[in-house]
């Protein structure tokens, strides 16, 4: 269609409404009504101020597209996100000669993934080269599966849109503005005035309100579009996709919150049995009823700090034995905090006054598997050195491994009974704030503790573990643990990918040569079916 034509359409389209207007404006002009335009042009005030607020950067009515970063993402992943954003951000705009150009997405991409592969191999010459084809594919394909449900949900009619009206958009929009001005002095013709006040209301509110509204919907695709790839090549880097798109999406679903609607009476006055229900104990797998993976809460501590109790206390059974020599390796008891999250509790062997070698294999071995570390401490003991070496120890072996995080900690004063008045016991205690003197002895014995444990513990709690007199377990330990799930199933999700990476790599190996052998016998089979 040339372009004589199209003018000629938009002639005919227009002078309808422009005659009617015309005549309108006349009338209301005749009967001395023209005040008729002044709601008008409020409504035109209005729309503007509505369309300015909601197509603002960040503030537009479309969702946001930065995913908020996964609560699994170590501080290497954050550091590569913030890349990612950044440059997301850099656009200011974006026209439609860009979003319509297949180059425009390639370069960006190459960008990001070498901004992104540097973060995670900063020596290496090409960020590039320790990926493998199925971890890229897996990259590809998630980012753009992402993609492609956020642009089918947001962008109305997006389904009918080929790249090709894209590109023929912005030729259309200059039409269309030629064939407005074309209107606009048609219309000036038939009624001069109300025209002007028309003219100035439309340039400042409608022509404004349209732009802006492309604009921004342009530039949200555009910095989905980053975001998305982004994230996934952060993922890449990090060696999670090495378990293909089928495993990845399992292991993360196998990780999520329980249901909201348990998640909310975890908070609700809770009563020792009622927050923690014990299953059978012994077995490690997860409770075939929870979709949940169980998180492993790991119980270290020198011998004799009551960890056993402590697991008692928390199973609300006397399930771990108490008062034994210490097993050699550690035991696991199933449970659920009260919300539906599963827990497996890990009652380990203590060690002594300095970490032997072969104490701090096994606390390496129980935080290797577990999500979050209780840290037992009698109320009563001297002095933390062993304990305080364990941490640091603890965290120098997860620093070597950037790829996993190291679990929270939290510290559990035990024994506070035998704080002074030793012969008083009258549970429940305040001791954050109470004024009875065994209150403030609890006070001033989890300030000392967390002077000598400082930042290795996320937090501090004091604890009566022992059989039959126990306080702080329920209102005091339980709330604590709650409110570090978050953390400890993002350590839970980190240490699943990178137990799914190493399955069965010989396994895989003889599963693919087998395929190829097979294709092979069967091209063979065939080409002598034909000779
Ligand atoms: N007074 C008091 N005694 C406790 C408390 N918690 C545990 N005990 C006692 O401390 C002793 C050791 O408790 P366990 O639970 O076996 O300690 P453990 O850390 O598991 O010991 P090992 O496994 O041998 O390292 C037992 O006699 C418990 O009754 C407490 O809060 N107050
Ligand atoms: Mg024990």
């Amino acid at each position: 269609m040339n372009r004589a034509r199209l003018v000629l359409l938009a002639l005919m389209f227009l002078t309808p409404p422009a005659t009617l207007i015309g005549f309108g404006s006349y009338y209301l002009w005749e009967h001395d009504r023209l005040w008729v335009w002044w709601p008008l042009l409020a409504c035109f005030g209005i729309a503007y101020f509505l369309s300015w607020r909601w197509t603002r950067r960040g503030g537009g009515v479309l969702p946001k597209t930065e995913v908020p970063p996964p609560g699994y993402w170590t501080d290497r992943d954050r550091i590569a996100w913030e890349k990612v954003d950044a440059k997301a951000k850099s656009f200011e705009s974006v026209s439609l000669d860009q979003i319509s150009n297949a180059r425009h997405y390639t370069e960006i991409a190459l960008d990001l993934a070498t901004e992104v592969g540097l973060v995670f191999n900063p020596d290496s010459e090409d960020p590039f080269d320790n990926l493998t084809l199925p971890e890229v594919l897996a990259c590809v394909e998630l980012a753009a599966a992402d993609l492609e449900g956020m642009v089918q949900k947001y962008i109305p009619g997006v389904h009918m849109l080929r790249i090709r009206d894209v590109k023929r958009a912005k030729k259309a929009y200059n039409l269309y503005k030629a064939g407005q001005d074309v209107y606009w002095v048609g219309a000036a013709v038939v009624s001069p005035i109300s025209t002007g006040l028309r003219y100035l209301a439309s340039r400042g509110a409608i022509g404004t309100l349209m732009n802006r509204i492309q604009s921004n919907l342009i530039l949200w695709f555009h910095t989905a579009y980053i975001h998305q790839v982004g994230r996934y090549l952060i993922e890449l880097n990090s060696g999670r996709l090495k378990v293909g798109v089928k495993r990845y999406r399992e292991i993360l679903a196998a990780h999520q919150e329980p249901p909201a609607d348990n998640v909310a009476d975890r908070t609700a006055g809770p009563t020792a049995e009622a927050t923690v229900e014990a299953t059978t104990p012994g077995a490690t797998a997860a409770t075939p009823a929870a979709p949940t993976k169980a998180i492993t809460i790991a119980v270290l501590g020198p011998v004799k700090a009551g960890k056993s109790s402590l697991v008692n206390a928390l199973l609300g059974k006397q399930l771990a034995t108490v008062d034994r020599l210490p097993v050699a390796s550690g035991i696991r008891y199933d449970t659920k905090l009260a919300g539906g999250q599963p827990v497996t509790l890990f009652d380990t062997s203590g060690y002594g006054e300095q970490v032997s070698d072969h104490d701090f294999a096994a606390a390496v071995e129980a935080s290797r598997d577990a999500d979050l570390i209780l840290l037992v401490t009698p109320a009563m003991s001297p002095g933390r050195v062993a304990d305080v070496d364990l941490l640091d120890r603890l965290k120098a072996w997860f620093a070597e491994k950037p790829h996993l995080r190291m679990p929270p900690v939290v510290t559990v004063v035990n024994q506070v009974d035998l704080l002074s008045p030793k012969a008083e016991w009258a549970p429940p205690y305040d001791w954050k704030s109470g004024s009875r003197p065994k209150e403030a002895n609890m006070r001033e014995c989890v300030a000392a503790v967390k002077e000598q444990v400082g930042p290795r513990a996320a937090d501090i709690v004091p604890v009566c573990a022992r059989s039959g007199e126990t306080f702080g377990i329920v209102d005091g330990l339980v709330s604590v643990v709650v409110s570090h799930l978050d953390h400890a199933r993002g350590a839970a999700i980190l240490k699943a990918f990178d137990a799914a990476a190493g399955e069965r790599p010989v396994g895989k190996m003889a599963d693919q040569l087998g395929n190829v052998m097979s294709a092979g016998m069967n091209a063979l089979a065939g080409w002598l079916k034909k000779k």
